[in-house]
């Protein structure tokens, strides 16, 4: 019997182990099996390496042969046993075979496949992928010279949803969610000179997984994100919290932790433009706590206005990183949102990891700029990366550019929230998210969903959510988007959901999917919470270039006047603090197939597919000027 055991493992990384165990295992008790290929790979990985991009790496991105293989006939035998799993643990593509000779049949053949730029969507590369929901297997090939006493890792940033991997034909190990990253140690199993790499990546969707099936965006299946080999010393850093204390402008709080041998050591954490210097000592588990005292005098603090970012570097006996860290603190108080202390707005939007022009996924900073400028040029100092975390690179140009984050996870809709297994994926994603962007001082909330219908079993499980990012990060604030409920033309938030998060936040379409331009003006907000208000949508559906007058929906002057009615009702909101109407650009989604005003496409966007402003942009730009003034 075969059977699949997903761990969380105690710190963070969720590895699946294809154990060849007998059912009454337990999980967290699948162990290695003996002699039985790719089985016999597998062990327990250590959690993924804070800073990636600060260790000593090369990028395998580049060109990646591909197969389609909608039957995953490279994965299952004609009895649909996974090849891996058998006792040779071969028989599959990622054996990678050629023809012995001439009497050897082979059916598939990497060397002369065709080949798709990583990172990078699938569905934006080929057009016969895309509306491609299954399997692709992927060959990248790379040439590599391991030391004596390094370590090295395979890392992921995201693979979009499940991948398995297998490094010079034999498996590495799983993983599933299509926005995190994961890695495996290959520390002796890489081969001085050529060594092959092979991802089955697999995007189909299932009502259990978290994304569920249903979405409203499109399903980019691949290898999304970077991929990356990393070598680190023996004895290395695993990761670390450099942020500044809950609501303390005078003292930085976190920890070290370090992985591997030599785990007691001093580690000094410098930053130098401060003329800090502090000292730790790890213990036997390789951990220290973190408290530095700040000259507060001296420090600039990180703010839209002024994103400074220090150089931070971290050094111990055996390995030493750099980082560049901002210090902010982010709290609330009754219906305030204090930023350092000041009362601020978020002058925000949403934003899909989307590039409408390709369209496609987010491929690099070229892409990532091109939106936080958008954004930046309707003069937001804030967004909501929406629906699921984007990529790190992402969160790294936000706290470079000045913009503060929402980062959500993709909790979204209708997940089956009485499955334990389901609870455990969702809990991974946003613990593999809070883990990966605790040091950087752009984000300042976790969202841990998005209108998720409210029901006793929700509850539980989105509560259990909200407890589980507080007890990671109890500095930044914790969101979701909540729904609204009306009763005649009153709009009230109503959710037990709101009394264990920081934000009465939530989603409102007045004008679009209820009611429209020339009425929605009789509507009003009840919000009963003493906390900030944070609209996360509202929006209307334009195509860009369409003209007409104001009760037209699809045309331009209607989103532009609905924006306008909804400064109205939401300025009338006592608490209100912030909003990121939906959305900053047109994007991508097989639910919306109307032939001429849609084609696949979601028109909320202020800006267009050819990139062009819609009015609206101008009319949102002019109402944060606005606020932008009152909030001084
Ligand atoms: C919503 C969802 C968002 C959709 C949007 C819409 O409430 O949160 O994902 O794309 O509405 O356009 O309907």
């Amino acid at each position: 019997m075969h059977k699949v055991w997903k761990l969380l493992l105690s710190s963070c990384l969720a590895v699946t182990l294809t154990a060849g165990a007998q059912d009454d295992q337990a999980p967290g008790q699948a162990q290695a099996n003996k002699g039985n290929g790719a089985r016999a790979e597998l062990a327990k990985q250590p959690p993924t390496l804070q800073n990636i991009y600060g260790r000593q790496h090369v990028l395998l991105d580049g060109r990646w042969s591909y197969i389609i293989d909608p039957y995953e006939t490279g994965y299952y035998n004609y009895r649909r046993q996974p090849f891996d799993q058998s006792p040779s643990g071969a028989g599959g593509f990622y054996d990678d075979r050629k023809p012995k000779d001439k009497d050897d049949a082979v059916e598939y053949n990497f060397d002369s496949s065709p080949t798709l730029a990583v990172p990078g969507d699938w569905n934006s590369q080929n057009a016969k992928l895309e509306f491609y929901e299954g399997t692709l297997w992927m060959r990248q090939k790379f040439v590599a010279a391991p030391k004596d006493g390094k370590r090295y890792f395979l890392y992921f940033g995201a693979v979009n949803y499940e991948a398995h991997v297998y490094l010079n034909g034999k498996k590495i190990g799983s993983h599933k969610g299509g926005f995190t990253p994961f890695q495996f140690e290959v520390t002796g199993r890489l081969l001085k000179g050529e060594n092959n790499v092979i991802v089955k990546a697999d995007n189909t969707r299932h009502q259990d997984d978290i994304p569920t099936v249903n979405t409203d965006w499109w399903n980019y299946g691949g290898i999304t994100r970077d991929v990356i080999l990393a070598e680190t010393p023996d004895t290395y850093i695993e990761d670390y919290q450099i942020q500044l204390a809950k609501g303390d402008m005078g003292r930085i709080e976190g920890h070290v932790q370090l992985a591997g041998v030599q785990r007691a050591q001093d580690v000094t954490i410098s930053i130098a433009e401060l003329g800090l210097k502090t000292v730790v000592r790890t213990d036997a588990n390789g951990r220290a706590a973190v408290s530095i005292a700040l000259p507060k005098s001296k420090v600039r603090y990180w703010s839209p206005e002024d994103p400074k970012l220090y150089n931070v570097t971290i050094a111990g006996a055996t390995d030493t990183l750099n980082d560049r860290i901002g210090l902010r603190t982010i709290e609330t108080r009754g219906h305030d949102i204090l930023l350092n202390g000041k009362s601020i707005f978020l002058r925000g939007i949403s934003l899909h990891d989307e590039n409408p022009l390709i369209p496609g996924r987010l491929r690099g900073e070229g892409d990532m700029r091109m939106m936080l400028q958008w954004a930046k040029d309707m003069n937001c100092n804030y967004v909501r990366l929406a629906h699921y975390p984007h990529s790190e690179e992402m969160i790294k140009l936000a706290d470079e550019m000045g913009i503060l984050v929402w980062a959500e996870v993709p909790v979204y809709w209708t997940i089956s929230w009485e499955k334990p297994e389901v609870y455990a994926n969702a809990q991974q994603q946003l613990t593999d998210l809070v883990v990966r962007d605790k040091n950087r001082a752009s984000v300042i909330i976790w969202s841990i969903g998005n209108e998720t219908p409210v029901s006793p079993v929700r509850t539980q499980f989105m509560g259990k959510l909200a407890d589980t990012v507080r007890s990671l990060d109890h500095t930044r604030l914790v969101g979701a988007a909540l729904e609204v409920h009306r009763s005649g033309d009153v709009v009230t938030v109503e959710d037990p959901l709101a009394e264990k998060i920081d934000l009465a936040s939530f989603n409102q379409y007045a004008g679009w999917y209820w009611s429209n331009n020339k009425e929605m003006l009789k509507f009003s907000f009840k919000v009963n919470y003493n906390k900030p208000v944070i609209v996360t949508e509202f929006g209307a559906d334009a195509l860009g270039g369409y003209h007409a007058d104001s009760d037209t929906k699809w045309s331009e002057e209607y989103q532009d006047q609905l924006y306008k009615n909804t400064f109205k009702l939401l300025d009338a909101i006592p608490g209100l603090r912030g909003m990121t109407p939906w959305v900053l650009a047109d994007f991508r989604s097989p639910r919306r197939p109307h032939p001429y005003y849609q084609d696949y496409w979601n028109r909320k966007g202020l800006i267009s597919e050819t990139g062009k402003k819609k009015q609206a942009f101008y009319t949102l730009k002019s109402y944060y000027d606005q606020k932008q003034q009152q909030y001084k």
